[in-house]
């Protein structure tokens, strides 16, 4: 997308791109700006931390982090910023999902972070489209498109057949 990015993905791994992929389809069918990057808050913390206190100043607005684990990409990644952060808690561990749910859901007051549901990418795309759509009256047109949409299939739905 060639607008500057609104809303910046950071990934835990490389190995997280397929179950996140949902998140940028998401943003990118609603036409919101994004720009996707691996940063891990372990392996890589110099680099989560450039990315993140630099977010604001260029134009990044809502920022979520997909980890696995107990990895807490997106407490760490709150700590930095006062921007919204949503996590999408990965299911790639023994746990199923459940130790980066808790890490991510467990924050301690006064630094939030807004959990979706395991493997929720495209819900995290969706969350944040209606953060940005708060001052953005196009975009909240199209979200309500997409409620419309899933409306219409649950009343075309014809089963029992
Ligand atoms: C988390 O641990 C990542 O988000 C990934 O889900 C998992 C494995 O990470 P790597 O071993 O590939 O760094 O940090």
């Amino acid at each position: 997308m060639s607008e500057s990015p609104k809303v910046l993905i950071l990934l835990g791994s490389a190995s997280d791109e397929e179950l996140m992929r949902p998140c940028w389809e998401q943003l990118r069918e609603l036409g919101v700006p994004y720009e996707a990057r691996v940063a891990s808050a372990h392996r890589t913390p110099d680099l989560v931390r450039e990315l993140v206190s630099s977010a604001r100043k260029r134009g990044i607005q809502v920022i979520i982090a997909g980890a696995g684990m107990a990895a807490h990409l997106a407490g760490a990644v709150a700590a930095l910023t006062t921007l919204p952060v949503i996590a999408v808690p990965l299911a790639g561990s023994p746990l199923g999902g459940l130790d980066a749910l808790l890490s991510s859901v467990q924050m301690p007051p006064g630094v939030p972070v807004a959990t979706v549901a395991i493997n929720g990418a495209r819900n995290a795309g969706v969350l944040a489209a209606q953060i940005l759509a708060l001052s953005d009256e196009d975009l909240a047109s199209r979200l309500q498109a997409l409620r419309d949409t899933q409306a219409a299939k649950i009343l075309a739905a014809r089963i029992g057949n």
